[in-house]
């Protein structure tokens, strides 16, 4: 195959990576087989190999994670990266939505419902529809670049594409959203640690964030992580005027947005999507802490503004603690029916994921001891 030739070969199968990668990661419908998807992208390793020139930053190829690294350098956030004021009961989400409402002098709000992921908080910034850098949230104001990691994570789009509509994205854009680990690769990675002898991950969530501190991105990139966007920065003119609509257009560029985001309204719209949640939750392939409200009109946003730190116009609904820490009293021995023997512990009632738990039974030696 000539230059010129494997030029343009190369650029169909960039594009037909990419196309298999949008339809498994943001409309969750392979295309392919895994094996044809592999076979693709060996192609295109292999064309690479024979033309290293024509290798850019973009291609599907150069997410196998680059050279270590001696740390992260700071990155200052131009728009802060805020946190969120929590609540834990419906009264505090009606006392919220009395707040908007009196604030915006109206008597009913249109929120985005979305479902709060547990993982890292991560800005992208792309210009001319490439990614040029990703930052941990850090302070708010200040994060660390983790670009090198975030590269490797195939959810995330190195090159932007038009895809489900004609609207091209600004010359500068910036993407806010959550990495997180889904439950199926953690416990595949926590099987495979086992069988090698290698350290297990803790949790999802300690999962996501130490995959990302990683200075050798190639072990992030052995890390399944995922990830989706729930918010867009960038220049007002090229601004949708509700956030929900921005995560349409968000979608249409090639970012995952979460198939469960919803509008609803007033605070009985609310709690009935944290209901929702609930009942879904259990049935997630990846954690969620909570929900989170959002006013949906940017230009009402605007009005409401922010209160140390937080913005007046979003709240996020936790759920009750899954993890709690309590004191274990004893230890006492169970024989079954058929004679199989199972310690309990005895412990200090402790509140967690909505029930008292006082008694829990221990299969793993490492438990018991
Ligand atoms: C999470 N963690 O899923 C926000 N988040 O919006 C969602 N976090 C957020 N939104 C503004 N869905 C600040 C944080």
């Amino acid at each position: 195959m000539n230059r010129s030739e494997a030029e343009k070969r190369i650029g169909a199968l960039r594009s037909e990576i990419t196309l298999h990668d949008y339809r498994y990661y943001v409309e969750d419908a392979p295309s392919v087989p895994d094996a044809e998807y592999d076979r693709l992208l060996r192609e295109l390793q292999a064309l690479e190999a024979e033309h290293p020139d024509l290798v850019t930053p973009e291609s599907p190829t150069q997410r196998v994670g680059g050279e270590p690294m001696e740390g992260f350098e700071a990155v200052r956030h131009e728009t802060p990266m805020l946190s969120l004021a929590n609540a834990f009961s419906s009264d505090e989400i009606e006392q919220f939505h009395d707040r908007v409402i009196r604030g915006l002098e109206t008597d009913h709000a249109e929120y985005v419902a979305e479902p709060k992921l547990d993982g890292v908080a991560i800005s992208l910034r792309y210009r001319d529809g490439r990614l040029q850098q990703a930052a941990t949230r850090g302070d708010g104001a200040t994060g660390e670049d983790v670009t090198s990691n975030v590269r490797t994570i195939n959810a995330i789009p190195l090159q932007l594409e038009m895809r489900e509509s004609d609207i091209p994205w600004p010359v500068t854009l910036e993407v806010r959203g959550e990495i997180y680990m889904p439950l199926s690769g953690f416990e595949e990675y926590n099987a495979r640690a086992r069988e090698s002898g290698e350290k297990e991950l803790v949790n999802p969530r300690n999962a996501a964030a130490g995959s990302l501190r990683q200075l050798d991105p190639r072990l992030t990139a052995q890390r399944p992580l995922a990830f989706y966007a729930y918010a867009m920065v960038a220049a007002s003119e090229d601004m949708p005027e509700s956030h929900y609509q921005a995560l349409q257009r968000l979608r249409s560029w090639g970012f995952p947005v979460n198939p469960e985001v919803r509008r609803v309204r007033d605070a009985g719209g609310c709690i009935a999507y944290y209901e929702e949640m609930s009942r879904k939750r259990e049935n997630l392939s990846y954690d969620i802490d909570g929900v989170v409200y959002k006013v949906d009109s940017r230009e009402e946003q605007k009005t409401l503004g922010y209160v140390s730190r937080a913005p007046r116009w979003a709240i996020a609904q936790k759920f009750p603690a899954q993890e709690e820490i309590t004191r274990l009293l004893d230890i006492d021995v169970q024989v079954g029916r058929t004679g199989a023997i199972t310690p309990v512990a005895r412990l200090e009632p402790v509140f967690v994921g909505g029930v008292t738990v006082t008694n829990a039974t221990l299969h793993n030696l490492d438990e018991i001891q």
